[in-house]
């Protein structure tokens, strides 16, 4: 299923850099924003993911995120997470940079990593900026307010926002650094995160995607893996954590 020679390269590779997006998480029961059944089937994104349809209908918006953390307040890390995070404990540079706001990478023990698109169970003020994590906000019909009297948000980067400067930053040196860059359960239709393993490539990575379906990047991989990360990942980690044992 995975290619000796890629079994090889991973087992080498000092330098790990790896993206993740919503795929990643749907074997713990997260939707998906694009595929069959995925988030955006059922609303259009630009009606819900960004700050003008914030402002003009904040509480279809809510609703939207409050559904969408309800759900997360079951899920759990699965196999893939996992697996990642025992990969950082094998090897001494090793980043990962997500696209997801679920947290769940957190959550699974993941240290160096970059979240690229913030995390819903943080609250922002639209106006005044500030930032809490209050948990327990439960939207109910009426938009939260800050103290300041703003409405407050999820923390989330919307479309046309920009992304966080220090971790974009990093996540643009771990791609430049890496030997091997992994981009797992993503369209890579979302810029600047789709850039990362066209940039990593280019500056001399070897690039391996894991991905149930075909995407645009596919093609530019140095290997493409067709299956879920939940069963590809541990299979990968395995053969290395074995390599390492004394
Ligand atoms: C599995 C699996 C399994 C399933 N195992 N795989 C350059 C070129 C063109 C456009 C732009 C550009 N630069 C900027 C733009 C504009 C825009 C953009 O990219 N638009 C494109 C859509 C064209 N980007 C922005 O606006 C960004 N900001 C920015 O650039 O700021 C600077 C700026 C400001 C002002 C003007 C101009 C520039 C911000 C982007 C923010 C994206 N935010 C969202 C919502 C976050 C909050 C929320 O969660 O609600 O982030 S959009 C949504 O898409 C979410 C995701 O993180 C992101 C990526 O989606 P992802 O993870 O790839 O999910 P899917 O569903 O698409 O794919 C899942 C994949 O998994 C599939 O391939 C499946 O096959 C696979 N799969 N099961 C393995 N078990
Ligand atoms: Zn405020």
């Amino acid at each position: 299923m995975i290619p000796e020679q890629l079994l090889e390269i991973v087992e080498k590779s000092a330098h790990i850099g790896v993206l993740t997006g919503a795929g990643i998480s749907a074997e713990s029961g997260i939707a998906t924003f694009r595929g069959p059944g995925g988030l955006w089937s059922k609303f259009k994104p630009q009606e819900l993911a960004n700050v003008e349809a914030f402002l003009a209908n904040p509480e279809l918006v809510w609703s939207w995120y409050q559904h969408r953390r309800d759900v997360l307040a079951d899920a759990k890390p699965n196999a893939g997470h996992l697996a990642l995070t025992a990969w950082e404990s094998l090897v001494s540079d090793f980043t990962l940079i997500t696209q997801n706001v679920d947290g769940l990478h957190r959550l699974a023990g993941s240290q160096r990593l970059l979240e690229l698109h913030g995390n819903i169970q943080v609250n922002r003020c639209q106006r005044c900026g500030l930032e809490s994590d209050l948990r327990e906000l439960r939207f109910s019909g009426d938009v939260p307010v800050c103290a300041c009297g703003g409405w407050l948000r999820p923390g989330v980067v919307w479309f046309g926002e920009s992304l966080p400067e220090r971790e974009m930053q990093q996540a643009f040196e771990a791609a430049e650094r890496a030997d091997l860059f992994l981009t797992i359960g993503t369209s890579a239709q979302v810029y600047p995160a789709a850039a990362l393993p066209e940039l990593a490539r280019d500056a001399g990575a070897v690039v391996v995607e894991i991905n149930t379906e075909e995407t645009s990047f596919s093609p530019l991989a140095h290997f493409s893996l067709r299956g879920k990360a939940g069963i590809l990942l541990p299979a990968l980690v395995e053969r290395i954590a074995f390599k390492k044992r004394p």
